[in-house]
Formats: C-alpha cells, structure tokens, sequence
C-alpha cells in the first residue's frame, strides 16, 4: 500500500503519556477520591442509576498495581461524529491492555452502535493497530449514530458480549453516546453481568466539558485545521482587497469551533449563537451588525472582510426557531404530501402563506429565495426541516447586501462589497491528531484500560491538567453520572450529560468581546498555519486558545 512520508512518519511517533502513566503497567497505583454527586437532580438520578450513582473520583499514581490478575476481553467502539484521534485512543487502550497481558484481547466493534448490536467485529493485532497509530479518521472499524438507550437494545449488547465473553466495553462518543454509556453500565450492573462499560469523551463541537473534563478530544486539531485555512483565506482577502468572505464553521449547536477560530484568527466578524439567544437577537439585528463593520470598512477603503459563522447560528434566534417549529407543524403528517402536490413555487409559496403566523411569515419573507425554498424542500425522513443544511453562510450575505444597497441609495455606504461563501466542517473531522490530540487520545485510551483493569464501570476516562506539558496531566476517571442531570428530551425528562454551551462570562468568550470592535473596523488578522507535528514544542505542542485562556490564573 502507498502511504505518504508524513503518515510514515506518524508511525513512529510515541505519544505522551501523563507522568504517573509513564512507569509501566506494574507501577500504576489508584487513589480514590470522596463519593460524588450529579451536578444536579441528585435524588433522581441516583434513583435511576441505583448501582453505579454516587462511586468516586479515581486518579491514578505511580505505585504497585494492585488490580487483580484477570483476563481481559474488551469490546470498543467509535460512536457519531468523526474527530481526530479516535485510533490512538484505541491504540492506548490496546497498548495497555496487551502490555498487563499479552493474553488480553481487544476487539472492534464495526460502525459504531451498530456493531455490538449486530455482534460485528474484528480483533485487533499488532499489525492491525500499527497501521492506524497517529492517523486521523475512525476508518478503523468506522462510526455510526445508531443510539444505543433501550433495554432490548442492551439486552442483544449483554447477549452478544457474554457470547464473546466479553469483560468490558469501551464507548468513545459525545455527551450522547456516554450518556448511553452509563446507561448501559447500569443496565449491566443491575444484571449481574460483570460486563463493565467506560467512555472517553469525544467530538470536535468542544461541547462535551465540564468542570471534570477540560476538553473533547478532537477540538484541537480540527479547530486548528479550520483555523489554517481562516488564516490563508485572510491573507487571500488582504491581498485581493476585493471580496468579503462568509465562513461556516461545523458546530451543531454550541458555538465553541467558531468561538476558537476567531481566538487564532482574529477575522472582522465572528458570530456566536449563545450570545444571539442571549440577547434575543433577530435575524435584521445581526445583519446590520455584520452591515456595519462592512460599511464602515468599505468606507476607509478596505472593500475585503472575513466573518465566521456557525453552523448551529440559526436555532439561536429566537424568531427563527419559531418560524421552523411552525413549518414542522404545517407539514406535519399528510400535509407534505399536500404540500408537494402543489403545482409549482407561487403555489407553495401560497399555501405557506395561510399557513404562518403573521408574524412568522414576516421573517420568512425576508429570507433570500433559495433559503426559503430550502427551508420547505429539504426535509428530513420525519418531515422535519433539516436545519444543519441551511446554508447560514449564504442567509446573512445575502441579508448583508440587500441592506448594504439600502445604505448605499440613502448615501452613507460608499464602498463595494462582493462576497464570498465557505463552509469547513468535513475538511477538519478526521486531519492527522495535532500532537495535542495524539497524546491527549492515547492517553485516554490507555487509561481507559486501567479503569477497567482495577475494575471501575460507568467512568469516563479522565486527562485533566491539560493545558500543561503532558508530562504533568493527572489521569483518573470520574463517575459518568456525576456529569448529568435531568432535561426535558421527545416530551420526556430524561437523565442526561450536560451539554457544555459557550459560556458568556467564561475567559474566551470575554477576550473575544474585548477585542472584536477593533477587529470589526481595522484588520487584524492572524495566520496560524498549519498544524506542525515536528520541532519546537512551543510551537507543536501547543493546545487551543480555548483552553488556554480558561485555565490561566
Ligand atoms: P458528534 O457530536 O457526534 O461528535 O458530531 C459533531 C459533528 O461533527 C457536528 O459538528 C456536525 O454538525 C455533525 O457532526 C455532522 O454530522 P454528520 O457526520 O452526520 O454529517
């Protein structure tokens, strides 16, 4: 097979281990803390986890291993979204597990979910993992976002374990699939099935964090690969002078990828969901804000802009979610299909019409034409809209020149605007792991199997201190449900893990705000480049602005 001198090179990279992980597997003591507690709705969460609630935080220590001697046979699987790093949690987990025993067997389950449900997997060997060591993807044994949270759905999982005579599973996923994670753990528990269940927090959203874990794995590297080609594109502007550049940046809802490209980039705009909700913005305020910094740039002569938009940006508005909560509601059931017997546009645009509120209709009839019928046309299988696929970018560009023309017909605007339109999302899911992430998953992954080995389930693994040198990371884990509390999910409250919105008095949203007026009027732009993997480690081991800024004194 021909592989590139870079991924040849990453073959023998040697991630770094936290420092009390770095002594071998006969020197791996634990220390367990206080009992815990979820973060909220105690009484009802340590009701429906009556096996798992309520278990200590671990660290582990340099000091003899104590954990019984036992055959290990753990089943992992990738789950949702891809984020770089995911194979090297899988080559730690493997690392450690054949190094307490070269008897140890990990196997892959495929496609994420699926896999353990439909008892498909591989087992893994040196060659197997030697070929996947520091790559980016989950091509390993693939993902998938099937949701493992019914109890026949753990019962095949409980069946197709014990079958292969499983003693743990490991799921690496977002706050989703880890929610699910200590469900099963329960289950397992409740069962008497001796199978144990551990996750590892992953997604490039940056939304699964908390004061426990500092980071999702995969942030780095793909909001540094984002941050590149923001950068280049930046340079480009700067050199054209001719074009304002509108980029989505993935985030299915929180607005933390945008937050930190803007951080390493410095772009005229940048805007962030949370902030939108937070002030109930409506889609003409954040147009004329947008407007503003392109009239008054344009004015001085700077025709040339960059703006960085969210993917989730639209849900944050409050006077959109309720246009698309009412066209889920016209739609719903028989009426798409009435509705997409309707003859042609005029009769669509109609029909929809009679069918908002009056209010709703204002602000569907201020959106460009081709977002309008993107709205009504692609839906998905439940005939709901598809509001990942509406093209955020091309909205407030279009928005932004239908108010610059009014600008310019009242005299205030002078300059020129032509736009551009990105959207970087897949280009950043599966990069090569930064070093960060290299060591960060591997790390995770390795820990992981300590977890298991001394016997934990319903732990996430744990790597904390992160925004010091890997030598000084703690690794341990923390209960999954002490991240979670209750929330009102498809009408139901559910126990879940907090999802870790932007927060608006936290240090990077506050250097932002401190900075963007200047970066809206003058250009400041900042080139990071690309991700370097070889030299010094200021510049090769260096984590996200993000994190940076939270953890600094
Ligand atoms: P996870 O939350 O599963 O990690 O996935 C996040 C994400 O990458 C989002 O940023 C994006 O909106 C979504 O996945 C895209 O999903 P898909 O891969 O199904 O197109």
């Amino acid at each position: 097979m021909n592989i590139s001198p870079l991924q040849k090179a990453r073959y023998e990279y040697s991630p770094k281990l936290p420092g009390m992980l770095r002594n071998g597997i006969a020197e791996i003591c634990v220390n367990e803390g206080a009992a815990t507690t979820s973060v909220a709705d105690q009484d009802k969460i340590a009701a429906l986890f009556p096996n798992t609630y309520g278990k200590p935080e671990v660290t582990f220590q340099k000091g003899q291993n104590t954990s019984a001697a036992k055959k290990q046979v753990v089943g992992v699987i990738l789950s949702g979204g891809q984020a770089p790093g995911g194979h090297n949690v899988i080559s730690g987990l493997y690392d450690a597990l054949k190094a307490t025993n070269k008897d140890n067997v990990l196997l892959g389950f495929k496609g994420g979910p699926d896999g353990l449900l439909k008892n498909d997997y591989v087992e893994f060997d040196d060659a197997f993992i030697d070929a996947y060591r520091n790559t980016g993807g989950f091509d390993i044994i693939g993902s998938g976002r099937t949701k493992l949270e019914t109890k026949e759905q753990f019962a095949i999982v409980a069946e197709n374990a014990k079958k292969n005579g499983l003693t743990a599973v490991v799921i690496i996923g977002g706050d989703d699939s880890n929610t699910n994670a200590a469900t099963l753990a329960e289950y397992m528990a409740a069962n008497n099935t001796g199978i144990q269940v551990i996750g590892c927090p992953k997604t490039i959203d940056g939304d699964l964090k908390n004061e426990d874990i500092e980071a999702s794995f995969g942030f780095d590297t793909a909001t540094k690969t984002y941050s590149e080609l923001i950068g280049n594109i930046e340079r480009d502007a700067n050199s054209a002078k001719k074009y304002w550049h509108f980029i989505k940046v993935m985030g299915r809802s929180a607005s933390h990828v945008a937050l930190e490209c803007a951080l390493e980039t410095q772009p005229n705009i940048c805007l962030i969901g949370e902030e939108v909700a937070a002030k109930k913005m409506s889609l003409a305020q954040i147009t004329n804000y947008i407007a503003d910094s392109v009239e008054k740039r344009g004015n001085n002569g700077n025709n040339f802009g960059v703006a960085i938009i969210p993917e989730g940006i639209v849900e944050f508005v409050p006077e959109f979610s309720k246009l698309i909560a009412e066209i889920n509601e016209l739609l719903a059931g028989s009426k798409t299909e009435e509705f997409n017997a309707l003859p042609d546009w005029t009769a669509k645009y109609n029909f929809i019409k009679a069918g908002l509120t009056a209010e709703s209709f204002a602000v569907f009839d201020i959106l460009p034409a081709g977002i309008q019928q993107q709205l009504f046309l692609e839906r998905d299988p439940h005939g709901n809209v598809q509001v990942s696929l509406i093209e955020s970018e091309k909205l407030f560009s279009e928005m932004v020149k239908e108010e610059l023309a009014k600008r310019k017909a009242a005299g205030t605007y002078k300059g020129k605007f032509g736009a551009q339109h990105h959207f970087f999302g897949y280009e950043g899911r599966c990069a090569f792991p930064s070093n960060f992430d290299a060591d960060y998953c591997y790390s995770l992954g390795y820990n992981a199997f300590m977890l298991i080995q001394y016997g934990y389930t319903g732990y996430l693994s744990k790597v904390s201190n992160i925004a010091r040198p890997a030598e000084e990371w703690v690794a341990g884990g923390m209960p999954i449900t002490k991240m979670m509390n209750m929330e009102r999910r498809n009408g139901e409250d559910k126990p879940v893990i907090r999802k870790a919105l932007v927060e608006l008095d936290g240090a990077p949203f506050k250097y932002f705000e401190a900075h963007r007026e200047e970066w809206a009027v003058e250009t400041c732009f900042t080139f990071p480049g690309a991700i370097q993997y070889y030299g010094p480690a200021e510049v090769c081991d260096l984590t996200t602005r993000t994190l940076a800024l939270e953890k600094a004194n």
